[in-house]
C-alpha cells in the first residue's frame, strides 16, 4: 500500500509567491466556485479571492486560536450589537501583505485587482460612530496581540442603503449577503439554545435550599459566524464572532407534529427575524420589543460561549475575573450582567453574594453620548414579560444598591430615587445605564469633555457614590483603514520622509513631520497628493452618483449621521447665506472662494426633522447648482448612502472638516479625526474631541467658533428665544427668509415651513444663536484658504499632531485603566 504524507507546511510558507497565489486562485476558482477563468464573472472572480486570501490567514488564524487556549492569558470579550467593519478584502491583502503579489498574479490573468475590490458588498452591521469604532478597536486589539474577542450580531440586513427619490430620502435593504459571504465561518453544530419569556418558580433542591428555577416560554438557537479580525503585519489573526437566529428542531418539530405545517414554517420566521436587521437608530433608542430580543440574544449566546466553549472545563469560575473582561459598548448589551449572575446562581448554583462578587469584577461599561433620552430604559411590562427572572434579579440588585445608597445618605429620598436602577415614571422602566454602573469596574466616556460631563451631570450621582470608578478613554480610529489604505499617497509620503513604515502602529511618529511642514518642497509633495485625492473622489462620485465636481475648488465636508444636534442646519444656512448675497448683489462672485459643499448623511427613517433637512439640503443644491449666477463658486454635493466605503475616498480628498455639534452634544466624533489625519482643517465647536484635537494642533490651524457648554447650559436656563436672532440679525433673516419664500421649493411656501419654523419657535440646538459665529468663522476659513503655503503648513501639522488619536492608543488606554490585561505575543 502507498504511503501517503501530508504536507502541513503553512500554505503561508508554501505560497507567497507570484505563481503560489495563481495556481491557489485558479483552484479556488474552479473547485471552489465551480467556474472555469473564461467564463467566470466578476463576482465569481471576487469571491474566489477572498476565499484564496482567506487560505493565507488562516494557519495564522488557527495558530492564534491554539496560543490563545494554551497560555489562558486574561482575556478581553468586546460585545457590542454593532460592528461596521466596511470593506474587509483590502484589509486582509494588507495583514497579510500580499497586495503586489495578488496584483501582480491577477493582472497576469487579465484581471484587475481595482475591479474585484468594487465588487465586495460592505458588511454594514452598523449605524455610525458606535459600530465603526468597535470594529476599529478590535483591528487596534489584533494589530497589538491582545487576547481578546468581537461579540456581536450577524444581522441579515445591515444599516440600509439611502437613495433620493425627488430629493427626499428612500430606505432599500441592505441584503450584503445575497451575493455570497467568503469573509465568515458559520458553525451550525456549534450552536447554543437561548430562552426567552415563561414562568419563575420557587424549587428546593437536594439539600433543601430553595432556589428560583426559570420555564421559559420558547426557545432559539444562535448559530456562531466566525470572522477573521487579522493584525497587521503580526501574524495573529483573532476572532469576531456574530450570531445568527434560527428556530430550535424541537420548537418545529412540536408544531409540525400537531399538524399545522404553515404555523410551523411562521415559527421558523419568527425566530430568523431576532438577527434579521439591524435597527437603524442612531443614538436614539427605540423601545421595541425586537429589540431587547436581539440585546439578550447575542449577549446569552457569547457568555455561554465564553463559558462552555471558551474557558477549559474544569475552569473554577472564581477565577473569571483573572481570565476576561467583558467591555460592554453601550448599554445595549447590559443585560449581560443580570444573565452572568442568572447563570452562577441558578445554574451553578452558587450563593447570591458571592456570584455578585465576581460580577462585580468582570463587566466595565462606556456610554457614548450625553442625550439623556438616549439612555434605554426598558418597560418593566415587556423586560417582565421577555426575561422574567432577568427582572427578579435586577430587583434584587436594586434594593441591594439602594441600601447602599440609603446608608450613605440617610434623608435624602429623592437621590435615591434619582439613582434607581427601576425608574417610576412615566411608567416603570429598567435604566440600564444605572444597572451598568453599579455593576461596572469602571464606566467611561468617549473623550475628555464627554467623561467631565458624565462625571458632573449625567451620571453625577453616581460619581459621586463611587468615587475612582469613572475614566476616561478618548476615542481613536486605526490608522490601518483609514490612513494606509484609504490614502495610499499620503502614505507613501509620510513613509519616505520617515524613513519607515513604522507609523502605521506607532502613530506618534508622525510627530517626526512637524519640521516638514516648513519645507517649501514637502509641502508641494503633500499638496499634490491632496490634489490627487480630490480627483480621485471626483471621478469616483461622477461614476457611483453622476455628479460633476471641480476638483479645484475647496472641498468643505460633513459626512456623519443626520441629527439635529450635529448642525447640518448650519452649514445649509450657510450655503444660502452665500447664495443669498451674490444673488442680490451683496457679495461680487470673484470674492468668494470657490467651494464644494459637500455631505453625507443618512437619517434614521422615522426621524421627520432628519428627512426634511436632508430634502432641504438637496433643494438648496438643485437650485444653486443649476444658478449660473454662482456657477464655479458655489456647488453642493450630496452623495446618497454614506458609508465606510464612501469615507474612505471622501475623507483623504477633504480640505475643511465641519464638527460643528452644539457644545455639549457630541460625546466624542470619530470623524474628526479620521479628517484631520488625512490632513483637513477644522472647524468646529468646543465639543467632544474637538477640543482634544485643537488642544493638539494649536488654535492657529483649528477654526474654533461657537457657544461653550457652559454658555449653552446658561442660555438655555435663562431662557432662549431663537427668535430673536432672527430679529436682529438681517444675514439670518435674508436666509431664513428665502428658505421660507419657496425660491428651494418651486414656489410651494409649505414644504419647508416645519424646518423654519421650528427654527424660529424651538431651536433646541442652538443654531440661530451660533448662525453668526459660524459664518464669521466661514470668512476666517476663506482668508486662510486663500494663503496657499500657509494652508499647507497647517494641513501638516494636522497630520503630524494626530497621532494620539490612533485606536491603538485608546486600545492602550483600555487596557491600562480599565481592563488591567497585556498583549501577548504570539510564541516564537
Ligand atoms: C456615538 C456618539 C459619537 C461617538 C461614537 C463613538 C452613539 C450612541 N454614540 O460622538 O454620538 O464618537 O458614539 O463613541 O452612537
Amino acid at each position: 500500500m502507498m504511503r501517503v504524507t501530508a504536507n502541513t507546511e503553512p500554505i503561508a510558507t508554501r505560497e507567497r509567491t507570484v505563481e503560489g497565489f495563481v495556481r491557489e486562485y485558479l483552484r479556488e476558482l474552479n473547485f471552489g466556485q465551480g467556474v472555469d477563468l473564461s467564463r467566470a464573472s466578476v463576482n465569481d472572480q471576487y469571491l474566489a479571492l477572498a476565499r484564496t486570501v482567506r487560505h493565507y490567514l488562516m494557519v495564522r488564524w488557527l495558530e492564534t486560536l491554539r496560543h490563545q487556549s494554551e497560555i489562558q492569558a486574561k482575556s478581553v470579550a468586546y460585545l457590542s450589537a454593532e460592528f461596521l467593519l466596511g470593506r474587509q478584502l483590502d484589509n486582509a491583502l494588507l495583514a497579510a501583505d500580499l497586495t503586489d503579489i495578488v496584483e501582480e498574479g491577477l493582472s497576469g490573468l487579465g484581471i484587475s485587482l481595482d475591479e474585484l475590490r468594487q465588487a465586495e458588498v460592505e458588511p454594514g452591521l452598523g449605524n455610525g460612530g458606535l459600530g465603526r469604532l468597535a470594529a476599529c478597536f478590535i483591528d487596534s486589539l489584533a494589530t497589538m496581540n491582545v487576547p481578546s474577542i468581537g461579540y456581536g450580531i450577524r444581522y441579515e440586513y445591515g444599516i440600509f442603503r439611502q437613495t433620493f427619490v425627488d430629493g427626499r430620502q428612500v430606505e432599500k435593504p441592505d441584503s450584503w449577503l445575497s451575493l455570497g459571504s467568503p469573509w465568515e465561518f458559520p458553525h451550525p453544530e456549534a450552536a447554543v439554545t437561548v430562552s426567552f419569556g415563561g414562568s419563575v418558580e420557587d424549587w428546593t433542591d437536594d439539600d433543601g435550599t430553595v432556589r428560583r428555577r426559570w420555564n421559559p416560554g420558547w426557545r432559539v438557537l444562535g448559530v456562531p459566524y466566525n470572522y477573521m479580525v487579522p493584525g497587521y503585519g503580526n501574524g495573529r489573526v483573532n476572532t469576531l464572532r456574530l450570531w445568527s437566529a434560527r428556530a430550535t428542531r424541537a420548537f418545529d418539530l412540536e408544531i409540525f407534529n400537531s399538524g399545522d405545517y404553515a404555523q410551523a414554517v411562521r415559527a421558523q420566521t419568527f425566530a430568523e427575524n431576532i438577527s434579521k436587521v439591524l435597527y437603524p437608530e442612531d443614538s436614539t433608542p427605540q423601545g421595541k420589543e425586537l429589540r431587547l430580543q436581539q440585546q439578550y440574544f447575542f449577549v446569552a449566546c457569547s457568555l455561554k460561549d465564553f463559558v462552555d466553549q471558551v474557558l477549559p472545563d474544569d475552569f473554577d469560575l472564581t477565577r473569571l475575573p483573572d481570565r476576561i473582561h467583558f467591555q460592554l459598548n453601550d448599554t445595549h448589551p447590559v443585560i449581560a450582567i443580570p444573565e452572568l449572575m442568572r447563570i452562577l446562581v441558578d445554574e451553578k448554583k452558587w450563593a447570591w453574594d458571592e456570584a455578585w462578587s465576581v460580577v462585580r469584577q468582570v463587566f466595565s461599561y462606556t456610554c457614548h453620548t450625553l442625550l439623556p433620552e438616549a439612555l434605554e430604559i426598558w418597560p418593566v411590562e415587556l423586560l417582565g414579560r421577555l426575561l422574567p427572572r432577568h427582572l427578579e434579579i435586577i430587583y434584587r440588585i436594586n434594593e441591594e444598591f439602594l441600601e447602599g445608597v440609603r446608608a450613605a445618605h440617610p434623608d435624602d429620598e429623592i437621590r435615591a430615587r434619582r439613582m434607581s436602577i427601576v425608574a417610576e415614571f412615566p411608567e416603570r422602566g429598567i435604566r440600564m445605564a444605572h444597572l451598568a454602573t453599579v455593576a461596572a469596574v469602571k464606566v467611561n466616556g468617549v473623550a475628555a469633555l464627554h467623561s467631565q460631563l458624565l462625571r458632573d451631570k449625567v451620571l453625577h450621582d453616581f460619581a459621586e457614590y463611587y468615587p475612582g470608578k469613572f475614566t476616561n478613554v478618548t476615542n481613536g480610529i486605526t490608522p490601518r483603514r483609514f490612513v494606509r489604505l484609504s490614502n495610499p499617497g499620503l502614505s507613501g509620503l509620510v513613509t519616505e520622509a520617515l524613513g519607515s513604515e513604522k507609523w502605521v502602529t506607532d502613530l506618534d511618529l508622525l510627530k517626526g513631520l512637524e519640521p516638514l511642514a516648513d519645507d517649501a518642497e514637502f509641502r508641494r509633495r503633500f499638496r499634490d497628493v491632496k490634489a490627487a485625492n480630490k480627483r480621485r473622489l471626483v471621478g469616483v462620485l461622477a461614476e457611483r452618483d453622476d455628479l460633476h465636481l471641480d476638483p479645484d475648488t475647496m472641498f468643505d465636508v460633513m459626512v456623519k449621521r443626520l441629527h439635529e444636534y450635529k448642525r447640518q442646519m448650519l452649514k445649509v444656512l450657510h450655503v444660502v447665506t452665500l447664495y443669498e448675497q451674490i444673488s442680490t448683489g451683496a457679495l461680487d462672485p470673484a470674492d468668494v472662494t470657490p467651494r464644494t459643499f459637500a455631505f453625507g448623511a443618512k437619517a434614521a427613517p422615522g426621524y421627520r426633522m432628519a428627512k426634511e433637512i436632508i430634502a432641504l439640503i438637496n433643494a438648496v443644491g438643485r437650485t444653486v447648482n443649476a444658478d449660473p449666477a454662482v456657477q464655479g463658486r458655489l456647488t453642493v454635493a450630496f452623495p446618497a448612502n454614506y458609508n465606510v466605503t464612501l469615507a474612505e475616498t471622501l475623507i483623504p480628498a477633504a480640505d475643511l472638516s465641519e464638527q460643528i455639534s452644539l457644545a455639549g452634544k457630541e460625546a466624542s466624533g470619530t470623524g474628526n479625526m479620521k479628517f484631520m489625519l488625512n490632513g483637513a482643517l477644522t472647524i468646529g465647536t468646543d465639543d467632544g474631541a474637538n477640543v482634544e484635537i485643537r488642544e493638539l494642533v494649536g488654535d492657529e490651524n483649528f477654526f474654533l467658533f461657537g457657544l461653550t457648554e457652559p454658555e449653552v447650559a446658561d442660555l438655555v436656563e435663562r431662557g432662549y428665544r431663537p427668535a430673536s436672532y432672527y430679529e436682529t440679525n438681517p444675514g439670518l433673516r435674508h436666509a431664513l427668509d428665502l428658505i421660507a419664500s419657496g425660491a428651494f421649493s418651486g414656489g410651494d411656501r409649505t414644504v419647508f415651513e416645519p424646518i423654519v419654523s421650528n427654527l424660529l419657535h424651538e431651536d433646541r440646538f442652538l443654531v440661530l444663536a451660533d448662525f453668526q459665529a459660524y459664518v464669521d468663522a466661514q470668512a476666517r476659513v476663506d482668508a486662510a484658504y486663500a494663503d496657499t503655503e500657509a494652508w499647507t503648513r497647517s494641513a501638516i501639522l494636522n497630520v503630524a499632531r494626530g497621532g494620539f488619536f490612533s485606536s491603538d492608543r485608546s486600545m492602550r488606554d483600555y487596557l491600562d485603566r480599565v481592563w488591567h490585561a497585556h498583549p501577548v505575543p504570539p510564541s516564537a
